[in-house]
């Protein structure tokens, strides 16, 4: 019985020590990538923003931020009245979002990038840009079957999907940052 126990320790010991590498390791690598894992953060938040807006705005008003009866893709570089919107920021006695409340709400950018971009007299916007510049693509369900198709990409169970091209600028590669 004891030669039996005496056997057990070591691998015991090894099995911990392995462990304790593992977890070390993991710790370490963790820490290194903190940095990226911040830089990502603005736009990502700002892109989940956007999600959160546009299906809060529903539940406010039971339709989405945007007029028409098919399933659009809003580009926040061009499409001003639809962050307006999100924003309650419109005038006049169209306006979509009757309560001016405000669903939207990021950090401001500069020069035309990493946030939100207000006009000179700081009552209209002139867009909300990721950190490389790029506009973020929201793709709403306006047909309200519960579901958008993200060009070249899948059908998505959701009345909102948001992106960006990326620090390419340009559709795909591998670099997209998604909500999906
Ligand atoms: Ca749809
Ligand atoms: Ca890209």
């Amino acid at each position: 019985m004891r030669a039996e126990g005496k056997g057990k320790i070591p691998v015991f010991a090894i099995f911990l020590g392995v462990g304790g590498f593992v977890v070390i390791f993991s710790v370490f690598r963790l820490i290194g990538n903190r940095p990226t894992i911040c830089k990502q953060t603005p736009d990502l938040f700002s892109a989940t923003a956007l999600e959160t807006a546009a299906n809060g705005f529903r539940v406010e008003y039971g339709r989405m931020p945007a007029r028409g009866v098919t399933d659009i893709i809003c580009r926040t570089d061009q499409d001003i009245p639809f962050l307006l919107a999100l924003l309650g920021m419109e005038d006049g006695p169209d306006r979509l979002n009757t309560g001016s409340v405000k669903f939207l709400s990021v950090k401001e950018g500069k020069g035309k990038k990493g946030g939100l971009i207000y006009t000179e007299d700081g009552k209209s916007v002139a867009g909300l840009f990721d950190r490389w510049g790029g506009p973020f693509f929201v793709m709403l369900d306006l047909d309200g079957d519960g579901k958008v198709e993200i060009p070249n990409g899948p059908v998505l169970q959701r009345r909102t999907a948001v992106w960006t091209n990326g620090p390419d600028g340009k559709p795909g590669g591998g670099d997209d940052l998604k909500t999906w």
